[in-house]
């Protein structure tokens, strides 16, 4: 029977004669009072009997005068809320933001002023077509939302994992959402862009084409939130004392670098584990391996903004970072996973008008009507205008409203002052120093519904992020369109498609049309400027050159089974462990193995659940006995053969041969033999390459 675990004191305070119970990262929650230990209803009153309701007899009819019952019932039947109407899918961390150098000389943003402050933040990561309960590794933007609780008020950095979007003005956000979500009839496909509608949509919208490259990229299937950018996609502006205005596009660069997985990889993770993300981020934080981010800034003046290319108002462009250096400017640490889901990640609130003074606005039309958005979802989803009141959205600084009431008021004002100007001594005042000032941009024009002539070139900085990849990304995209457009029902959506990719390259096309079976290609599309072939490539656009220089922060998995060299396995273990990675031991039963020296290794997964898709890459130390078994098992097998297919590298003993035989795997420099502690150390160097591209055009990926 589990034991109530007394080491674990709660600091507990008490306001306004209520009980509250103080979490990790110092915010307050409401809690029941724990000093009693009988299980009592919402109002106090201890419960005899939980098992059974009132009843007229032990086989009549239940009582209406079951009050228990009835509240019991009554609040389980409202525990939903409604889900998120894009970003649905989430998973949130507390950690800190620690800030580099000043910057003072930009902006007055108190977040930027002293060198070395912690300041709290939250982030929540995301899918964005899925439903709540759709698996994580969807072919998606991935949401990277980061709310900063700076001394001067609360900053959302409400970003995504790609620093572009589909569209250019918010008048579009409910078209492009509703095209990717399930058809409105059939109510499917979940969690998917590959279908008619989505694919329509976006061939009759030529300004969504760079986007799109980067959705068939593998940016859309990341190996896990820790090794992904997170970008704040608009021209946001940095405000100095003076009110001064500097641009500046946000980027978070992660400390592991970046990864992906492949398709095929993701299909089958999908049903291995749906969870994949989640876990990966929950495991990395209990385990004490912190993800890190580098919070960079580009910053530049109107002066640029004038002469570069595109409209630095234009949210599906980006400005590349070989022309504007990323400045790091602070770190990002994720330590802590919340104590509550639903009170944490589920009820955060991020909104895009949220900006501490010293950070505003740029005319972005995206950004302009993203700040209308934000609000008016909250008080759908959290059903109130005190959202603020709850403790994981309410400023951690010093805080004074005139707000009062409405619906589940939880922050009561005391005293008479609810009004401004008043004549009494007490309640706050409105500070034209110290307050939020917008930047005084001149602004006149007529009321137009016009979209600027500036934004209106749609597929150079396409063509210009396909021509940064390697081969092998290129590929990758050729592939993920071809895959999306095979599930297209309707011919001339594929071919309006094909028409636009001409436009971007057309290697890329021809080998799209040509796996479509479209023999005849379709003219380009209709551009309203010629294309430019003359945009240069840009390292920084690609996974693969800016993976991780180590494995750390990776997971390998060791399939072991009886018999095994335990001694080999210690060394591998030691390995693995001064790289900074992470090792999980698959066996054919989940008790673990006996070794050949008689110790008892226990296993985390059973082959059966534990697929080599879950790791980045494998080892297979089993016994000649332990081969012939699994040679003739199916998931044994497909470990092997997985691992072999996604370009994975594959450590193991002599003894494993007849299984790797069975699996069909052709010998190369990346399946590597296992005696010796050397041989451990050369194995776990290779695996800093993440994956053998080299043999990619062998297993066609
Ligand atoms: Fe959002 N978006 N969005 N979005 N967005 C929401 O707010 C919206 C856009 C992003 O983890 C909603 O609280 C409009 C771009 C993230 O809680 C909603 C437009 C970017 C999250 C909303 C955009 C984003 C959201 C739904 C076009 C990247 C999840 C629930 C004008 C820079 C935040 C909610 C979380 C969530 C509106 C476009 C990022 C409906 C109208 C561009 C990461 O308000």
């Amino acid at each position: 029977m589990p034991t109530k675990d007394k080491s674990k004191k709660q600091d507990t305070v008490t306001i306004h004669d209520q009980k509250l119970v103080r979490g990790n990262g110092g915010e307050l929650h409401q809690i029941a009072d724990e000093t009693t230990d009988v299980l009592t209803t919402a109002h106090g009153v201890p419960i005899s009997d939980d098992q059974n309701t009132l009843k007229s007899g032990a086989r009549g009819p239940t009582l209406i005068e079951d009050f228990h019952f009835r509240e019991k019932i009554f609040h389980f039947d409202h525990e939903r809320i409604p889900e998120r109407v894009v970003h649905a899918r989430g998973y949130g961390a507390h950690g800190y933001f620690e800030t580099y150098d000043a910057l003072a000389k930009y902006t007055r943003a108190d977040i930027f002023q002293r060198p070395g402050e912690k300041t709290p933040a939250f982030v929540r990561f995301s899918t964005v077509a899925g439903s709540k309960g759709s698996f994580d590794l969807a072919r998606d933007v991935r949401g990277f939302a980061v709310k900063l609780y700076t001394q001067e008020g609360n900053w959302d950095l409400v970003g995504n994992n790609i620093p572009v979007f589909f569209i250019q003005d918010a008048i579009k956000f409910p078209d492009v959402i509703h095209s990717v979500k399930p058809e409105p009839d059939r109510g499917f496909p979940q969690a998917q862009s590959a279908h008619d509608n989505f694919w329509d949509f976006i061939s009759l919208t030529p300004e969504s084409m760079h986007m799109v490259m980067w959705v068939m990229s593998d940016r859309a299937i990341p190996r896990s939130f820790r090794f992904m950018e997170g970008f704040g996609v608009h021209t946001f502006r940095l405000l100095d004392a003076d009110d001064n205005s500097t641009f500046v596009k946000f980027i978070w660069k992660p400390k592991l670098g970046l990864q992906s997985v492949v398709w095929n990889e993701a299909v089958k993770i999908n049903g291995a584990d749906p969870d994949f993300h989640r876990r990966d981020l929950w495991d990395a934080i209990q385990a004490g391996d912190f993800p890190e981010w580098e919070l960079c800034v580009q910053l530049f003046d109107q002066e640029f903004a004038d002469s570069f290319d595109f409209d630095i108002l234009d949210p599906t462009k980006l400005i590349p970072e070989d022309i504007i250096e990323p400045i790091p400017v602070g770190r990002l640490v994720l330590d802590r996973m919340p104590d509550n889901f639903f009170a944490e990640t589920e009820q955060v609130a991020f909104m895009t008008q949220n900006v501490p003074p010293g950070i505003d606005f740029s005319n972005d039309p995206l950004l302009q009507g993203r700040n209308f958005s934000y609000l008016d979802t909250q008080i759908k989803r959290l059903g109130s205008t005190n959202f603020t009141h709850l403790p994981i959205n309410a400023p951690k600084c010093p805080f004074h409203t005139l707000q009062q009431d409405g619906h589940m008021a939880m922050r009561n004002p005391v005293g008479r002052v609810n009004y401004q100007p008043n004549s009494w001594e007490d309640g706050p005042r409105q500070d034209p120093k110290k307050g939020f000032r917008s930047y005084a941009d001149e602004v006149e024009g007529p009321k137009v519904r016009l979209r600027a002539e500036s934004f209106a070139d749609h597929y150079s900085q396409a063509r210009q992020f396909f021509v940064s990849q390697t081969v092998h990304e290129q590929d990758h995209i050729a592939r993920a369109l071809t895959f999306e457009l095979s599930k297209v029902e309707t011919p001339v959506i594929r071919e309006r498609m094909i028409s636009h990719l001409l436009n971007i390259d057309e290697g890329l096309a021809e080998t799209v049309a040509d796996k479509l079976g479209i023999t005849q290609l379709p003219k380009p599309a209709d551009a309203a400027i010629t294309p430019r072939d003359d945009l240069p490539a840009s390292d920084a656009l690609s996974i693969i050159k800016n993976g991780p220089k180590s494995f750390k922060g990776r997971k390998v998995g060791v399939l072991l089974s009886d018999g095994c060299d335990a001694a080999l396995v210690k060394k591998l273990e030691a390995a693995i462990k001064k790289e900074g990675a992470m090792m999980e031991i698959i066996a054919p039963k989940i008790g673990g193995v006996t070794a050949d020296d008689g110790s008892l290794i226990p296993a985390k997964q059973m082959i059966d659940g534990g697929p080599s898709v879950l790791y980045d890459a494998v080892a297979i130390i089993i016994s000649p006995e332990g081969a012939e078994q699994l040679a003739k098992e199916a998931t044994a097998r497909d470990f092997v053969a997985d691992a072999f297919a996604h370009c994975k590298f594959i450590g193991h003993v002599d003894a494993a041969q007849p299984l790797l035989d069975k699996a069909g795997i052709e010998p190369d420099e990346g399946i590597m033999q296992m005696a010796s502690a050397a041989d451990m150390t050369a194995f776990i160097e290779a695996c800093r390459d993440l994956r053998l591209w080299a043999r990619e055009p062998k297993v066609k990926l």
